[in-house]
């Protein structure tokens, strides 16, 4: 069975890690699964990518029964949770943690490195790490320090609290919870929209929001004068023009 699902419905590629028996612990297997999926979702005709997890869980984190075997930890996660973050970050499209379940450890960074995170009522988030004594890595710190701020981001890493949906969404970790029987209808909505939506435009505001998290606001304001250049080139921006002035809802085509 494969530990990566993956499926397409439209301009939305669903990929959903699958070892539910396991809450969905990372194995050198699914991380190299799930890299073949984010490789895939770089075909132009996707436009919104969706990632989830089998069963009740989103992700338990790295499977501790594997944990540390090749004795060089930090190469594993260079070679592994690094390189799909950094996938996640670097597609030219929206990404969406549509977290079903429980999300604890690298599964939580793992969500936190997507574009917006979706909760069905029936997730809760556990920072793990703590728990066996280690930091949080994958880009748990770069993350949780951004969404939640540094004293929100250090006390919840420090202490292994149980965080429920509502709570995450209170919190901002989350921009919805959704009753866990709407959930895979309300998800596809969502991903449907945003896979409707100006694409580049879109994978701009990402990148730029990325950059800006390190910029003065002088090289940010010349990186948006450049990027609002090339996004006033595109067929998106021509075609929201035209539909604004007929009145009626914009037909983008993502480029
Ligand atoms: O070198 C490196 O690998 C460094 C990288 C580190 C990255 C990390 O992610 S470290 C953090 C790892 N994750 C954790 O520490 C979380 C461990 N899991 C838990 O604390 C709990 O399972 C949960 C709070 C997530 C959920 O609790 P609960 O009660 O809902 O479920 P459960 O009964 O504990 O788990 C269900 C099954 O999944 C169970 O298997 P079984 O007994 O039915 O056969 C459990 O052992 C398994 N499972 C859960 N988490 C993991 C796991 N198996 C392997 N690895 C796991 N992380």
């Amino acid at each position: 069975m494969p530990e990566v699902e993956v499926s397409r419905e439209g301009a939305v590629q669903t990929i959903t890690l699958n070892r539910p028996d396991k809450l969905n612990a990372f194995t050198q297997t699914l991380h190299a699964e799930l890299h073949t999926a984010l490789e895939q979702a770089r075909d132009p005709a996707v436009r919104a990518v969706v990632i989830t997890g089998a069963g009740r869980g989103f992700s338990a984190g790295q499977d501790l029964t594997a944990f540390g075997e090749s004795g060089d930890v930090a190469g594993m996660l260079r070679a592994t949770y690094h390189v799909n973050v950094l996938a996640i970050r670097s597609l030219e499209k929206p990404v969406i943690a549509a977290v079903n379940g429980v999300c604890a450890g690298a599964g939580l960074s793992l969500a936190c490195a997507c574009d917006l995170r979706i909760a069905s009522d029936a997730a809760f988030f556990v920072p793990g790490f703590v728990g066996i004594g280690l930091i949080p890595d994958s880009g748990g710190t770069f993350f949780l320090q951004r969404l939640l701020g540094t004293p929100r981001a250090f006390e919840w890493m420090t202490s292994n609290r149980r965080l429920t949906a509502p709570e995450a969404h209170e919190w901002g970790l989350v921009s919805e919870v959704v009753e866990a029987d709407a959930f895979p209808v309300r998800l596809a909505e969502r991903a449907a929209e945003l896979a409707l939506g100006p694409t580049s435009a879109i994978a701009a505001t990402k990148r730029l929001f990325d950059q800006g998290a390190t910029a003065t606001l002088e090289e940010q304001l010349e990186r948006e004068a450049e990027a609002q250049a090339r996004a006033a080139r595109t067929a998106d921006f021509r075609e929201g023009v035209a539909a604004f002035g007929e009145k009626r809802p914009p037909s983008f085509s993502g480029s």
